[in-house]
């Protein structure tokens, strides 16, 4: 194999592909269109590997919309609600990506501990798998075509099936692994179908064994490379693993007929080095990281090569996943700093490092590459810019007392007097619809054709706007709506030092949609203050209590590239002290609620359980250091985006704030029992209508979802609000659906 990468970007280094998707999708342009940006962008990457110089090129590793929903094609495992549509192949495709006239698309949800978002597939009983190769067996020949050979890539199908959930309806104790050898049909009439096109090698993806599995679990993955690898026409079989080690997994595959196993050996450990099985074996050694922008210690990698060397037959080089999760190409960054520049590698530069790396495995002479690398490690470990003495001091300087605030009883009642509210208050979660005009305003002032004061005057005049909005719909504890922030964490990075952010260095994180994580490079800390100017503007305007918006240091690391130079609980905690500084100025310049979000504390979850507990502790005392400097009197918020707590359910209550908002719309309110059984003893904000929808809630229906509410609850602790923020929304479905909650908070009381 050589050098390899298991996968590789594909929104295009322009967005060529988001824009060609959302062109199709609003009608703009045809069919023709959106395959001709498609062939292009695969077209662009095969010939962009080859010419780096990857002895291995992996193929259907492009995807329309998610790789994960490629395989529900694959397998035929397509929901009836969408094959009886009628649609065409790409008509039926999209309907289960974005939904279409009533009929609800597939749920989306975290790709492990990533912020990317794949499509759940739905499997039941009566799933009936049949093989459709069509993408992977165009693609390969469409490479092939261009003078490339590749390895087509799939997810494999105990990953797949442990991916999936059972269909809405399916008996009591039905798990989609239980379908296993029906669908092992299917890859093994894809992998004859592949071996019939002249495929000599196919990557099937297995990471969900990076995350615990039961007996009965690795017993399927046994199971499956047995039967896969017993077949007598097929190509040489790659199982890939990423985002952690394969722990029990791997003596399962090491003693299967497979013949190449990937490691992740950034995020996971080098193997021990008495596996059974796995001397006969080649392993993919990922020791350049796929998920973060540093540049490779090629002296490190090579050493854990050769380590690698000793327990197999035969060693290949890869990134530790696929580089889906990182920019393009490092050389768009036209304005980014030389010596920032110098430390940084995005996709394309590490398949670079990864083609020099296995040269040097083979025993050729890399000496100017390897000593580039050594110099720029060395020029990044001893930066000034890196360390901050300031921060260091003050992190040193703190005492448990720190991150402590008085006992509830005594804060809840001094913030009875100081904020005077009714039972039941009614709010919302931060943000208001963000228009076209607001979008075009901040655009301007970016460009420098509208001036600071214009720009100033207009932001204010949005924010009057909603606060009138607010009082006239009657909620109690009002916002400022955040029209000039575009992505929250983004927004924050620009205005903390620490941070670098880039022009182009977009990342997928579901469908067309994109992020653009800042960099966080060096010790954080905060200039001036960042939101209290609009807050106070706002609070000016009203004799309501207006809360001031802030995010948490875990969501802010979550959706940054993290520097990878000391623990991240040490980082978490200066973005922390940064966020404590803007929550007491807060304070000090009158605002009496502060809410600082967290909705991404559930995704950094370690996979592996043993993990978890520190993970939780460290981000927890973060978010508390970051809540803790304001007076009794101040009430702290905070906002968690997701459904499922149980993992973190005790961390909510660790977290210590007066009031948690979670979603809950969805779920009936079956979430706010389990939140009260964990002995959850303070303010509690369980979101009363869906805002993911633009369905408009009835008075009745959320009066009812706060009496269910009220079975776990009791009155003096329950707020009203939305399941998240309405930033998605338009004006027409909010204004109803608040006027809705507010009556129904009104009638409850
Ligand atoms: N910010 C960041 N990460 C996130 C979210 C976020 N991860 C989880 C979740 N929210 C992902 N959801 C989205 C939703 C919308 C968009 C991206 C991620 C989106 N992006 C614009 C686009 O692709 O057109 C670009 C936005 C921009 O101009 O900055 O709409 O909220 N960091
Ligand atoms: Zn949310």
């Amino acid at each position: 194999i050589g050098a390899t990468v298991p996968g590789y970007p594909r929104i295009g280094p322009g967005r060529e592909l988001k824009r060609a998707l959302e062109s199709y999708w609003s009608g703009a342009s045809g069919r023709d269109e959106l395959d001709a940006a498609a062939r292009a962008e695969r077209e662009r990457t095969w010939r962009r590997l080859s010419a780096l110089g990857l002895d291995s090129v992996p193929s259907n590793t492009f995807s329309l919309y998610d790789q994960v929903l490629d395989a529900v094609v694959l397998t035929g495992a397509v929901p009836p609600r969408f094959a009886s549509l009628g649609l065409d192949a790409l008509g039926t495709y999209f309907a289960m990506a974005r939904g279409t006239g009533g009929v609800a698309p597939l749920e989306l949800t975290k790709w492990f501990d990533t912020n990317y978002h794949y499509l759940v597939p739905e499997i039941g009983p009566a799933t009936r798998f049949h093989l459709d190769a069509t993408k992977p067996v165009h693609e390969y020949r469409e490479a092939l075509a261009l003078g490339v050979e590749t390895r087509p890539v799939l997810p494999g199908p105990t990953s797949l099936l442990l991916l999936s959930k059972p269909v809405d309806g399916a008996p009591d104790g039905f798990r989609p692994i239980d379908r296993l050898d029906d669908l092992l049909a299917v890859y093994a009439l894809l992998l004859t179908t592949l071996a019939a096109e002249g495929v000599a090698w196919v990557q099937l993806d297995e990471p969900a064994y990076v995350a615990d599995r039961t007996p009965d679990e690795l017993d399927a993955l046994r199971r499956a490379y047995e039967r896969l690898g017993g077949l007598t026409e097929r190509p040489a079989i790659l199982v890939s693993s990423y985002f952690g080690s394969l722990g029990d997994a791997l003596p399962v595959l090491a003693s299967s007929p497979v013949e190449a196993i990937g490691l992740d050996l950034v995020a996971g450990s080098l193997p021990p080095e008495d596996v059974p099985g796995l001397a006969a074996k080649t392993v993919v050694a990922g020791v350049v990281d796929g998920r973060n922008v540093w540049r490779t210690d090629l002296d490190a990698a090579l050493a854990t090569l050769r380590a690698v060397e000793a327990r197999a037959a035969a060693v290949a080089v890869g990134t530790s996943c696929s580089l889906l999760h990182v920019p393009y190409d490092l050389d768009a960054e036209a304005a980014l700093d030389p010596q920032l520049r110098s430390w940084l590698a995005f996709a394309d530069q590490k398949v670079a490092e990864v083609v020099t790396l296995a040269a040097a495995l083979r025993g050729e002479d890399r000496s100017a590459a390897f000593e580039e690398a050594r110099a720029a490690l060395a020029d990044r470990a001893a930066a000034p810019r890196v360390v901050d003495d300031g921060v260091r001091a003050r992190l040193a300087g703190l005492t448990p007392g720190d991150a402590r605030r008085g006992p509830y009883a005594e804060r809840a009642a001094a913030q009875r007097e100081r904020l005077g509210l009714p039972p039941l208050p009614t709010t919302t979660i931060g943000s208001f619809p963000q228009t076209g005009d607001i979008r075009r305003i901040r655009a301007a002032f970016r460009a420098g054709r509208l001036d600071r004061a214009e720009y100033t005057a207009r932001m204010r005049a949005e924010i009057e706007r909603v606060i009138r909005l607010q009082e006239k719909l009657g909620l109690d504890v009002l916002v400022h709506g955040e029209p000039e922030r575009n992505d929250m964490v983004q927004y924050f990075a620009e205005h903390l030092h620490g941070f670098v952010t880039t022009e182009h260095g977009w990342v997928q994180s579901y469908g067309s949609r994109c992020v653009r994580p800042p960099i966080l490079y060096g010790d954080v800390s905060r200039p001036a203050p960042i939101t209290v100017e609009w807050a106070t503007y706002a609070q000016s305007l009203t004799d309501r209590p207006v809360k001031g918006m802030l995010t948490g240091p875990v969501t802010i690391l979550a959706w940054s590239f993290v520097r990878d130079d000391q623990p991240l609980g040490d980082t978490a905690r200066q973005v922390a002290l940064a966020i404590r500084d803007e929550t007491v100025d807060l304070e000090a310049a009158g605002v009496g609620i502060v809410q600082v979000d967290e909705p991404a504390l559930r995704e950094l979850l370690p996979l592996r359980s043993r993990d978890q507990a520190e993970y939780l502790d460290w981000s927890v005392s973060a978010f508390r250091l970051a809540t803790s400097g304001v007076a009794d009197a101040t009430q702290v918020h905070t906002h968690l985006c997701y459904s499922e707590f149980g993992d973190v359910v005790a961390a909510i209550d660790g977290l210590d704030a007066d009031v948690t908002s979670i979603e809950a719309a969805r779920s009936r309110m079956e979430i706010v029992a389990d939140v009260a059984a964990s002995g959850f003893g303070r303010g509690i904000g369980p979101g009363v209508y869906d805002i993911h929808s633009p369905r408009v809630p009835g008075a009745d229906e959320v009066e009812a979802l706060l009496r269910r509410a009220l079975d776990a609850i009791p009155a003096d602790r329950l707020w009203v609000n939305p399941d998240c923020g309405l930033k998605t929304r338009t004006y027409e479905q909010v204004e109803p659906a608040l006027a809705a909650l507010v009556e129904a908070a009104w009638r409850v009381r």
